[in-house]
């Protein structure tokens, strides 16, 4: 059924890596033993998205955990590992525990359905079904779906730059740092700051300060090419750059090409002490995880090492 006619949060989802609303097709997973039921449910539901079917509760499972659908509609008698048993385990795992499920049963008493929703079921759908009932409800939770999804987009976006904010960097620094614990590798984290901010602001205005902000923050995002590299704004002028699995002799060099291509933007700040242009400063550090130590620790020794840059006369990389 076509989504044309909803109503929804118009966002403009060209600014890649935050497309807020994905372009791709809603997966649906379909888990019936019955032929007829999958074939029938398919042909209802297909339309400008896309049907996954599996035939029993361990397929099911199983391409649940490998194509993360959007929504699973679920039988609840199979031979084998019942419709309960599906709900359970993917309940039980972090990877699935949030696709919704719709339980589409011939078991139909209030206990029946009480238990499926007490099981996380977002939804329950009796058989034999009536396709329009079907088609509603599917299309209500796949709504629900979706603004959730934007909802927790906009949570970790900052709206003025449009790069990652700093919840977002709170949760990403944890998980790349017991990452590289588990696996012995190099984390390199970086602070950076606009020189002169402030006269910035005072000489040329607020509303510019904001644009050479946005300038420099997506001019830093297209420099770091590898998908794990992240750039979030930290706090007002300030940035934070984290490279996972980075040792100190490539993150210096991605830092210093930062630090120069910033100045080379060429702009204008007229009333910069070091510069007739924006430039920034940076104080960086490279550390293998241990068991004793935080992330916190390396954020402190970075803090210092950007307060002698700039100290040491500001546009420069401290180590
Ligand atoms: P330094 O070289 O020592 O970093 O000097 P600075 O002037 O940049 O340092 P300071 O921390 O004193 O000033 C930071 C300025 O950044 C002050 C504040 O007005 C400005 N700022 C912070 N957030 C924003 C923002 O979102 N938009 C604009 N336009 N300015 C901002
Ligand atoms: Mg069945
Ligand atoms: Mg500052
Ligand atoms: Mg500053």
């Amino acid at each position: 059924s076509s989504l044309e006619n909803e109503p929804f949060i118009m966002i403009d989802d060209t600014k890649d890596p935050f497309s807020l609303i994905g372009s791709e097709p809603e997966k649906i997973l379909i888990v019936d033993d019955a032929k007829d039921n999958r074939t029938m449910l398919c042909e209802l539901l297909m339309s400008q998205r896309k049907v996954i079917l599996a035939k029993d509760g361990a397929q099911g499972l199983a391409l649940a955990t490998k194509h993360l659908p959007d929504l699973i509609l679920l039988d609840v008698m199979m031979p084998g590992i019942t419709g309960h048993q599906v709900i359970r385990s993917l309940k039980s795992d972090e990877s699935t525990m949030h696709i919704p499920v719709i339980f589409i049963s011939s078991k139909i008493s209030a206990d029946d359905e009480k238990y499926g929703l007490d099981l996380g079921a977002v939804d329950y759908i009796s058989k034999p079904f009536h396709p329009a009932i079907v088609q509603a409800r599917v299309k209500n939770v796949l709504r629900e779906q979706r603004n959730k999804k934007l909802l927790e987009k906009l949570a970790l976006v900052d709206s003025l730059t449009e790069i990652y904010n700093r919840r977002f960097y709170e949760l990403d620094i944890r998980k790349v740092w017991n990452g590289c614990k588990r696996e012995n590798k190099a984390i390199s984290l970086a602070l950076l700051d606009i020189d002169y901010f402030k006269s910035y602001n005072d000489e040329y205005g607020h509303l510019s300060g904001d644009e050479a902000l946005r300038l420099v923050a997506k001019h830093i995002k297209n420099q770091l090419k590898r998908p794990h590299d992240i750039i979030a704004r930290y706090g007002g002028e300030e940035f934070v750059i984290v490279l996972p699995d980075t040792n100190a002799d490539d993150a210096k060099r991605i830092l210093t090409d930062i630090c120069q291509s910033i100045e080379q933007l060429k702009i204008p700040h007229e009333s910069s002490v070091i510069s007739h242009y924006v430039t920034i400063s940076i104080g960086g550090a490279t550390m293998i995880p241990k068991h004793e130590a935080s992330h916190e620790e390396l954020v402190k020794i970075v803090d210092e090492y950007l307060y002698q840059a700039k100290a040491q006369g500001r546009n420069r990389v401290c180590w």
